[in-house]
């Protein structure tokens, strides 16, 4: 890398670099693309204004981006095994706040009910929390994980959704360990008429790679951010069907409301970017990672729970797993924890657990997840020794007096 004559801002991107290198990083949103995905992203396809989609554009000269965005599209497909002739999928919003955002202008009248996890539990600002302009835009239905097993309860949900009637529900979770089954679902949504979308930007990769069920059978829409277990650069796709149950063209509405409704020129570097991710997640090589990512976080959820940890729902199925740092006031609460970690070179988030009786800014526990560090090539022995690790931080921040956990 070198940015000539810009000595700061080289020195600063090295340091991000080597940062990013040398410390042990647990955020379960992100990743390590590769160089070429790196390199598409700093091609000349940024240079080009690009309005408007392939074969129908604003401005000349988009004959070789055309190319470029139909290769996404195809790829795109193909990775998750679509006929085009049902599915479409847009490959230009920016990221998953934006796409998450068309589809429900697209498809959601003003001020209408839509069902969405509760962000304390796992969801995502943009499926309708009041902080969100989802939010504001239409009235959020929240459901919640079960108190006991932490798990989804798909009868409480499925209850839930007859009592309020929404347009819409949506499945797929920013911080939930577990398998979701998307048939269950698909036959809520059915019963009480409403679309089913699923956000599946944080296990994509997952799905992918064949560890996670996919859950294109059962959806209407399907988003996803790129940069997560895709491993592809920031960005989002939105798969949407070209006929539904009631005969609706979905893909068709999604596709006017992300531009010219939301959007101007899309990032034609982001998405060439996309398209090397879309052809490396492929490969045979992507399988095995993504089984590895998993079973690093499994590897990393026992050696916790084995050090006295609570981890929510007591495991993980996928990427991620949710310690219970606070412990009830037995341990110590997940903003200290991060900040311990950090000082000793491990990057985590903190996070809300299920029923969390503490404020979101300072609450009751940690997410991690195995996604980046799997990238770097740590397998088993390296997972149990980060378990060790993050366990012996937390333990040395209790205060006195209170390490009896
Ligand atoms: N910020 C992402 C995450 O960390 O899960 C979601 O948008």
């Amino acid at each position: 890398m070198n940015i000539k004559g810009d000595l700061q801002l080289k020195k600063l991107i090295e340091q991000e670099t080597r940062r990013q290198q040398e410390t042990i990083n647990l955020i379960a949103s992100e990743n390590i693309v590769s160089e070429n995905v790196l390199t598409a992203l700093g091609s000349a396809t940024t240079n080009k204004y690009a309005e408007g989609y392939p074969g129908k554009r604003y401005y000349a000269g988009n004959a070789i981006v055309d190319e470029i965005e139909r290769l996404a599209i195809e790829r795109a497909l193909d990775l998750f095994q679509l006929n085009e002739k049902m599915w479409g999928v847009n490959v230009q919003a920016l990221s998953g706040s934006p796409a998450n955002l068309a589809v429900l202008h697209a498809l959601i009248p003003l001020g209408e009910k839509i069902m969405g996890m509760k962000l304390s539990h796992g969801g995502h600002l943009t499926h309708g929390h009041p902080a969100s302009l989802t939010g504001k835009l239409w009235k959020q239905v929240a459901y919640t994980v079960n108190p006991d097993t932490e798990i989804l309860d798909y009868e409480s949900i499925r209850t839930l959704a007859k009592k309020e009637k929404p347009a819409l529900i949506i499945a797929g979770y920013t911080a939930y360990p577990r398998v979701i089954q998307w048939k269950k679902f698909r036959s809520i949504a059915d019963e009480v008429g409403a679309f089913l979308m699923i956000d599946m930007s944080h296990i994509a990769g997952l799905v992918a790679s064949g560890v996670h069920p996919s859950p294109f059978r059962y959806a209407d829409i399907v988003t996803t951010t790129t940069h997560k277990t895709l491993r592809g650069p920031r960005g989002a796709l939105i798969f949407a069907r070209k006929r539904d149950k009631r005969g609706e063209d979905l893909f068709e509405k999604i596709q006017k409301m992300v531009f010219p409704g939301l959007q101007g020129g899309p990032h034609m570097n982001a998405i060439s970017g996309i398209a090397v991710a879309l052809r490396e997640a492929k490969s045979k090589k992507f399988q095995s990672y993504g089984r590895a990512v998993v079973k690093n976080a499994k590897t990393l959820a026992k050696t916790i729970q084995s050090e006295g940890w609570r981890v929510i729902s007591g495991g993980t199925d996928n990427h991620l797993l949710l310690i219970d740092t606070w412990m009830n006031g037995r341990g110590i609460p997940g903003r200290l924890a991060t900040e311990l970690l950090e000082k000793n070179g491990i990057i985590v988030n903190m996070n809300t657990i299920p029923f969390d009786t503490r404020s979101p800014f300072n609450p009751s526990g940690i997410r991690i997840g195995t996604a980046m560090e799997t990238t770097k090539g740590k397998g088993k022995r390296e997972m149990e020794e980060i378990g060790m690790r993050i366990s012996s931080i937390l333990k040395g921040g209790v205060p006195k007096g209170k390490d009896d956990i």
